[in-house]
């Protein structure tokens, strides 16, 4: 599949996804929602590639939803779209690598909701977040509503959806929205220094401890600690732990 709107690329063992609509401030149409499910597809198939980076070109990360596409949806095709939307963005968290958002700036609605999906976020100082569906009459419709109260908390989950406000990387960052802020031109860098460092680990034990978290977290702390004891003993099953207890009694980097 060609890609118009989104620019796909691996250094060593990173993918890297770019949002490339730049004069719409990256804004997700549906022809860039599937662009971007067939990338996240391959690179979670790809033997090369053991973590992804999400980034955009240009002043945003994503300014949210296509607004002009959606302007004239009838019900059923605004909940064909919201679907669709959460469908690419359940694919992204759920990818078994972990997915890095590297947010060079406005990150929106939609946008917010993509970096949301992500693993762990990395802003610019000059990033700016928001849910900003209210002043247009909806509300987030790629899950935006549950995954920002599960992160930040209802209270400021509620706070940032009833206002439409924006929030500066700062305030972000103390919500506990975003993992790190860096000066404007870091945020690939930085990102990318830490895919490579989480690239460099047991590829299985990264995988497991994503998989472990993510459906751990909906579960009790006795059924959570269930799988986290099944998932251990598979790292052995690997092959993995042998080679990473081995290579440390050794005094050498583990090979994997
Ligand atoms: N959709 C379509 N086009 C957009 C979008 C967008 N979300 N955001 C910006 N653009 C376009 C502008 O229309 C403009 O186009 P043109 O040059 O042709 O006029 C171009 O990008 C540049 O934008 P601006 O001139 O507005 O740039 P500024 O620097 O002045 O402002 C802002 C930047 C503040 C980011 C401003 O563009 C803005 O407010 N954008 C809209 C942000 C927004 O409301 N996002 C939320 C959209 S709704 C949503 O995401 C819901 C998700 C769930 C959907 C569920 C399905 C039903």
């Amino acid at each position: 599949m060609e890609f118009k709107n989104i620019i796909v690329e691996t250094k060593d063992k990173v993918g890297i996804i770019r949002m490339n609509r730049p004069n719409a401030l990256n804004a997700l149409n549906t022809e860039t929602l599937q662009e971007l499910s067939k990338a996240i597809s391959d690179l979670n198939e790809s033997d090369q590639v053991r973590v992804v980076i999400i980034t955009g070109e240009g002043k945003a990360f994503v300014a949210g939803a296509d607004i002009a596409e959606m302007k004239d949806m009838s019900r059923d095709e605004a909940q064909a779209f919201s679907q669709k939307g959460q469908k690419v963005f359940d694919l992204i968290a759920k990818t078994e690598k972990p997915v890095i958002a590297g947010i060079n700036g406005f990150a929106l609605g939609g946008g917010c909701e993509l970096a949301l999906a992500c693993d762990i976020r990395i802003a610019s100082d000059k990033a700016k977040f928001g849910q900003p569906e209210v002043n247009l009459g909806v509300i987030p419709g790629f899950a935006g509503t549950q995954r920002l109260s599960r992160l930040v908390g209802l209270a400021k989950a509620k706070e940032m959806i009833f206002t439409g406000d924006m929030v500066d990387a700062q305030a972000a960052h103390s919500m506990g929205l975003v993992n790190q802020v860096v000066p404007g031109d870091q945020v690939m860098n930085v990102s990318m220094e830490l895919a490579n460092k989480i690239a460099s680990k047991g590829p299985t034990a990264v995988k497991l401890s994503k998989k472990v978290i993510d459906q751990g977290i909906q579960r009790s702390l006795d059924d959570g600690s269930a799988l986290e004891r099944n998932w251990f003993a598979e790292c052995f099953a690997s092959g993995e732990a042998k080679e990473g207890m081995t290579a440390f009694l050794e005094k050498r980097k583990p090979n994997w």
